[in-house]
């Protein structure tokens, strides 16, 4: 374990990336915005699964640049980047054999996006890691379903029975979430999709599961021991409390304080404005300063900065994303090892 961490150690800083089909939702359904992040929208919307997956029919990002993508987080002075390749609308954002609900099939733009990222980030020596979202899924039947009350994403005027339904359905708000068991979506969906991540991408560093809603441990083993096949992989602590601790804490959102530090390895996530996936109207962007204050209190602790980046459904960096990076990468060019 100590030799697989060291880089992870030594690194310090990476890129979040959050991605996927809600990118072009862009925080809105029907006119009306939706709260909280644009990365929960068709829960928070409660947005049927129909209509959801017909939104997939825009995604079109053209104008996506891998290349582009690795050498702003290279020049900013990161070195690995955590991409969402399935958060919890269970959209693949790679060809996958599992489920037809993924970027190559449900597209116009066909084409899988994790692979050019893998060779870009080869190419300049950028670890990756994935993010995936093992136990929520809203689109894949039988995947887990927070439980969340649709007055707490916009004023729906049938609030009132949407919480009814989903009490008494696990969070699900739609039946077409709940054709399946759990178990048989972790055996055909959740297991079958991180093989695919973990064979089709060459090496992959990180592991990154998140929100454990309704895992049990025969659940978490099975996923575990997937990652058999990437033998030097550290994975995050969100697979399965308790039992599972992974390689590394997650603090969210926040810096730990001194006497909050143990001997755990340890990563904060941040977003630069509130949001992870992209959301056209959230402007609420930490300055620079901020960010290089945040970036050297948690290295000063001996924990990692994971600084998320939300693009946009056409294939880019919001510019308030880029402008931060070049100004973090300014300072690393003097004060870092970049
Ligand atoms: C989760 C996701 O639901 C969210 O969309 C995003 O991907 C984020 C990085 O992770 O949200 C969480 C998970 C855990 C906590 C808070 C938000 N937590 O432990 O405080």
């Amino acid at each position: 374990r100590e030799e697989r961490m060291q880089w992870w150690r030594e690194a310090r800083f990476g890129m979040f990336i959050h991605w996927g089909d809600y990118a072009q939702l862009a925080g809105s359904y029907k006119g009306h915005e939706i709260g909280r992040g644009g990365e929960w929208i068709m829960n928070r919307g409660k947005i049927p699964v129909a209509d959801y997956q017909a939104s997939a029919r825009r995604f079109n990002p053209t104008k996506y640049d891998a290349d582009a993508w690795v050498r702003m987080a290279k020049d900013a002075g990161m070195k690995y980047i955590v991409i969402t390749a399935k958060h919890h609308d269970g959209f693949a954002m790679f060809k996958s054999a599992a489920s037809k609900w993924n970027i190559a099939d449900a597209t116009p733009y066909g084409k899988d996006v994790l692979k050019p990222l893998a060779e870009a980030c080869k190419k300049y020596g950028i670890r990756l890691g994935f993010y995936y979202s093992q136990a929520q899924d809203w689109n894949n039947p039988g995947g887990a379903a927070a439980r969340k009350p649709a007055s707490e994403g916009w004023a729906n005027p049938d609030s009132a029975a949407i919480d009814a339904y989903t009490l008494a359905h696990k969070g699900h708000w739609d039946p077409a979430q709940t054709t399946a068991s759990m178990g048989e979506y972790i055996d055909k969906v959740a297991v079958p999709q991180v093989k695919e991540l973990l064979t089709n991408y060459g090496d992959v560093a990180v592991l990154w599961w998140d929100t454990p809603t309704d895992m049990t441990d025969e659940y978490a083993q099975k996923l575990k021991d997937a990652l058999k096949l990437q033998p030097h992989i550290i994975t995050n602590d969100r697979l399965k409390r308790p039992n599972f601790p992974g390689d590394y804490k997650t603090p969210e959102q926040k810096i730990p304080k001194p006497h909050e530090l143990d001997h755990t390895d340890w990563e904060t996530c941040m977003t630069m404005n509130g949001t992870w996936g992209y959301k056209s109207y959230d402007h609420k962007w930490k300055s620079v300063e901020t960010l290089v204050r945040n970036l050297v209190d948690i290295a000063s602790k001996g924990g990692n900065y994971l600084l998320n980046v939300g693009p946009t459904a056409s294939g880019e960096f919001p510019d308030e994303s880029i402008q931060s990076l070049q100004g973090i990468g300014k300072w690393m060019k003097v004060n870092g090892t970049a």
